[in-house]
């Protein structure tokens, strides 16, 4: 059987190259960062496979891709696909679950801890030379804030949401609520987590994370009315997608005291206009979509998403091709 051509849309580690050299004629974007999708339009018209971090996959880009029959997503997340496109003309997509809820999980905390401690300011005025005032600074009353002991409330209580739950409840003796489409019995178990409605995680918690991936459902599910309901001394951590929040309401709850600070590591859109006004804000940490960013698990992730590709251009059926679009298989 010959080879199927595949696209490659963003610089890979040597080895999953090979890998992929392998088993397939691959054609690579050669370009700083991500294709563009001009350059993805362009490229696809012979490809049978795509590999992207994360590109939009629509109607306009299968039409320019006749030949195209998966696409494996290096992420969790596949909010970028259209599954319904994708599911009329039998293209299979997968993602990369598993691999990187530790090192999101890590991330999440990281954010917590920076957002409540202000350590991003602090290390900004050590670093202009101005140790004195940003020790008065801190030593304020009013200034850093306990994360231990405190109650954390998880929207989205899957598998990276259960890795937040063990290090804040094991690591921090926190409190744990949390909200889910279902109940997690075992979390329950696991980590004292009280089961709870949306509203009431919303006004106990000290620091609500959200962790649901995004759907038509959770477009947009923290509006000005859910960010009423918590305390003014409380933060929001997103490391989720940005669309899961109102952001011009979060702006608002954040200019005007409703809540205290938050912790972002997405948008909407990614990236922000370089005048944002999160960036004037002290009370927010910014992050550039970093969540699943270490060295190793970018690996994993991208070496998982090449073998999706792989066995899915065989004709069987991945381990993670995205649970929507299972009914290709049967
Ligand atoms: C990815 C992510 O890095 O996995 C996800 O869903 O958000 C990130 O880990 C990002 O989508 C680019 O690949």
């Amino acid at each position: 059987m010959s080879k199927p051509t595949i696209y490659i849309s963003k610089p890979i580690p040597a080895e999953v190259l090979s890998y992929l050299q392998e088993h397939a004629i691959c054609k690579m974007w050669d370009g700083q960062g991500t294709a563009s999708r001009e350059q993805l339009l362009s490229e696809l018209e012979g490809a049978d496979g795509l590999l992207t971090p994360g590109s939009q996959i629509d109607r306009e880009l299968l039409d320019r891709a006749p030949k195209l029959r998966a696409v494996s997503s290096i992420s969790v997340g596949y909010n970028h696909f259209d599954l319904e496109a994708m599911g009329e003309r039998r293209v299979v997509g997968t993602h990369t679950p598993y691999v990187l809820d530790d090192t999101v999980a890590d991330l999440v905390l990281a954010l917590m801890l920076s957002a409540a401690r202000r350590i991003p300011e602090l290390d900004a005025y050590v670093k202009r030379g101005e140790w004195q005032r940003g020790k008065k600074q801190a030593e304020d009353a009013n200034f850093g804030l306990d994360v231990h002991h405190r109650t954390i409330g998880i929207i989205g209580m899957g598998r990276i949401g259960e890795a937040i739950a063990q290090r804040a409840v094991h690591g921090f003796g926190m409190k744990l609520h949390y909200y889910n489409r279902s109940r997690k019995p075992e979390a329950e178990q696991k980590y004292g987590a009280v089961y709870s409605t949306l509203e009431e995680v919303l006004k106990v918690s000290d620091f609500v994370v959200l962790m649901t991936p995004l759907t038509p459902e959770s477009h947009h599910m923290i509006r000005k009315e859910h960010l009423a309901l918590m305390k003014p001394s409380a933060f929001l951590i997103n490391a989720s997608r940005g669309q899961t929040v109102d952001e011009a309401a979060l702006i608002e709850a954040l200019q005007t005291g409703v809540i205290r600070g938050a912790g972002l590591d997405v948008f909407d859109p990614e990236p922000p206009q370089p005048d944002h006004p999160f960036f004037n804000m002290p009370n927010v940490v910014t992050l550039p979509h970093i969540g699943s960013a270490t060295s190793s698990t970018r690996f994993d992730m991208a070496m998982l998403a090449a073998r999706n590709l792989i066995t899915a251009l065989s004709g069987e059926r991945p381990e993670h091709v995205v649970p929507e679009l299972r009914h290709l298989f049967d």
